[in-house]
């Protein structure tokens, strides 16, 4: 596939993300994970997953720093089957919804729109690369959507819950480095500046980020059993 606008290609896939998270190394646990609608109940998303076909995809990954990295190989579940399924058990509830809220292991959250992740190359995913995802690139379970710059792509899911709106205003930082929709193809990087701003503000950052996300990987070994 050819690099989307502002895009360079970079030959390994580097643990990434909010430089606050860096050190934050945690997992989640697959049947810890839960999934609800605002109001409704909440239920373990291991019941859903375990009622759906495994489905596998080869798609790129698209920072919004600019750095991409192309044709990685992802194991899991599609999202909008578990939003079917999800559906399913609860009736009307979930007609309402229109924004997907994920919370993570590492204290990160974001908020999605549901008609993004109802495309059929978003899924929920355990593997990479013919590995289980591990700390590095948000075991157990990640969101993948590769039409939608990486802020989007949830590591370390711990809940899901499908919203009628977004739960919190978001703050001026948020709003400047992030976009709400956040689509690749529409060179949705940033809230309030026009993205050519947005990439120059961001380049600088790539690789003090990296370096920090290594470090912050290379302490939790320490103390690790072998
Ligand atoms: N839980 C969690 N998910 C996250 C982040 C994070 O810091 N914590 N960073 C986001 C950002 S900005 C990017 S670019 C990707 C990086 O994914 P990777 O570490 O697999 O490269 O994760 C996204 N999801
Ligand atoms: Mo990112």
């Amino acid at each position: 596939m050819p690099l989307p606008p502002g895009q360079f290609e970079m030959s390994r896939f580097p643990r990434f993300g909010l430089p606050e998270y860096a050190s934050r190394t945690v997992v989640s646990l697959r049947d810890d994970i839960r999934i609800g609608i605002s109001a409704g109940h909440e239920t373990a998303l291991a019941t859903i997953l375990d009622a759906l076909d495994r489905v596998e995809q080869v798609s790129d990954f698209h920072c919004v720093t600019g750095w991409s990295v192309s044709a990685l190989h992802w194991e899991g579940y599609r999202f909008a089957e578990v939003v079917d399924a999800l559906r399913d058990g609860h009736g009307a509830g979930p007609e309402r919804a229109r924004v997907v809220e994920f919370r993570c292991a590492d204290g990160y959250r974001t908020v999605i729109a549901l008609e993004d992740l109802m495309q059929a190359d978003v899924m929920l995913a355990d593997r990479l690369n013919c590995d289980a995802i591990g700390l590095t690139h948000g075991g157990a379970l990640r969101l993948v959507a590769p039409g939608l710059y990486g802020y989007q792509n949830a590591k370390h899911i711990r809940s899901i819950h499908l919203r009628a709106k977004a739960p919190h205003r978001r703050s001026l930082r948020t709003r400047l480095l992030r976009h709400p929709r956040a689509r690749v193809a529409h060179e949705e990087r940033s809230e309030l500046l026009p993205p050519v701003i947005a990439r120059w503000i961001y380049r600088p950052l790539i690789r003090p980020v990296a370096s920090r996300f290594a470090r912050g990987e290379r302490n939790a070994d320490i103390g690790r059993p072998t």
